[in-house]
């Protein structure tokens, strides 16, 4: 797609390759965004991205290692879950990663980032996800983590992250996901939680981290993402949220957190999975389907006003379906384009320092554009869905 034409209706600037492919921006409207390189790959290198993970953890000595040390149960999280979607999780020894998570609980509580470290909801939520993939969460001390996370909830319902107090709607996500993996959503105040997850949406439909702050696409999934796991979806103002989400895509294809942001990989996770369980991934790439002026009188032959009508006002019926399009294609390649294929790994931009993080991520968010060479993602746990089946867990998700 190198050929873009540019118009302006009724104040609507509508950029896109002269093909099918449109991003709407409101003129006036300041848009960061990055340009693709030119000859980005156009397939995903998965045994380069295998051969990265299986590798990240063994130089113990080496700098990055170290840096990661806060980051180390989360980093194992990323990694397996990464390989498990393509499907190479025989490549890491079973025994070793189970006796390092248990090794990170602290006894009768939380699992702390590395043995000796403070426990933090963060660490705890990658431990008993790394163990539920793994069906071994019987080798933990679970009502100690339980009670953990019991004692983070506040009374106006929220959590904090560790004993330190910091408050975020990530954390009541953590807790949420942690407990109902672990079947027992008993052990916490739910109404209280979902009451602090409502304070925090904002008039556009969106979420921020606490009551009144600025709105955020990782806030947004994590707090549709409680209220999917609580069966409360219904709190949620599709609409408003879906075109907020959907305005996140720029021009190069890759998605940002907030208006006025750089895209980044780890957005299209946040953003698509947020639109997956509000039931919306299928505003990506109606595009020729809607486009079609011929499409929509078919269905219409005889109705000679409705046709008058429908003429006079395509134009803004169109520009109205276009604000809630992520188009697939060019996510997907810009995607592909954070790939470093001397390294293997995924960054967060094109040609930045690969990380296990957007190596997940970006993994993830092809699984959910429909990959089918990658094992499908469940969009509330970023786990695998066949984990989350065998589990029957129950999760709200929108159609
Ligand atoms: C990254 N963390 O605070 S962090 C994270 N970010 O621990 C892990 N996109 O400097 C890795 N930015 C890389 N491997 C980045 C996790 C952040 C998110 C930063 C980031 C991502 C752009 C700048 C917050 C779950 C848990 C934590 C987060 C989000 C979701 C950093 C900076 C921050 C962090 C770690 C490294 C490289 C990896
Ligand atoms: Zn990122």
């Amino acid at each position: 797609m190198d050929y873009y034409c540019s118009e302006v209706v009724h104040g609507i600037r509508v950029t896109g390759a002269c093909t099918s492919n449109f991003v709407v921006q409101i003129e006036g409207t300041p848009q960061s965004d990055i340009e693709l390189p030119v000859n980005s790959p156009v397939q995903l290198w998965k045994l380069k991205h295998r051969d990265y993970i299986v590798n990240y953890g063994k130089s113990k000595d080496d700098y990055e290692y170290c840096m990661s040390e806060y980051l180390r149960i989360n980093g194992v999280y990323w990694g397996i879950t990464a390989l498990c979607l393509l499907d190479q999780l025989d490549q890491l020894n079973k025994t070793e990663v189970i006796d390092f998570v248990k090794s990170c609980q602290h006894p009768s509580s939380g699992f702390g980032a590395s043995p000796n470290h403070d426990p933090h909801i963060l660490s705890t939520l990658s431990a008993i996800q790394i163990l539920t993939i793994y069906d071994a969460v019987d080798e933990i001390d679970v009502d100690g983590a339980v009670n953990f996370i019991h004692c983070q909830q506040q009374n106006d319902g929220s959590f904090s992250g560790d004993k330190w107090g910091e408050i975020d709607n990530r954390f009541s996500f953590c807790a949420l996901a942690c407990l109902s993996l672990l079947g027992r959503l008993d052990a916490i105040n739910v109404d209280s939680a979902i009451d602090f997850i409502l304070k925090c949406m904002n008039f556009d439909g969106a979420f921020g981290c606490k009551p009144g702050s600025e709105s955020h696409s990782a806030q947004v999934y994590c707090c549709v993402g409680s209220l999917a796991i609580t069966g409360r979806l219904h709190h949620l103002n599709i609409d408003a949220l879906g075109w907020w989400l959907s305005e996140r895509q720029l021009p190069s294809g890759g998605l940002n957190g907030r208006p006025e942001k750089l895209p980044d990989v780890c957005y299209s996770w946040w953003v698509l999975s947020s639109l997956a369980i509000i039931g919306k991934l299928h505003w990506i790439n109606k595009v020729k389907a809607i486009l079609s002026r011929d499409n929509i009188f078919r269905h219409c032959p005889e109705n000679l006003l409705l046709n008058h009508i429908l003429l006079t006002k395509i134009n803004d019926i169109l520009q109205l379906l276009f604000f809630f399009l992520i188009v697939k294609e060019k996510l997907i390649n810009f995607i592909l384009a954070c790939q470093d294929k001397e390294t293997g790994g995924i960054a967060d931009k094109p040609g930045d320092l690969v990380d296990p993080f957007h190596t997940l991520f970006g993994i993830a968010g092809l699984s959910l554009l429909g990959d089918t060479t990658l094992k499908q993602v469940n969009p509330v746990y970023c786990m695998p869905e066949e984990v989350i089946q065998k589990l029957r867990l129950k999760v709200q998700m929108l159609n």
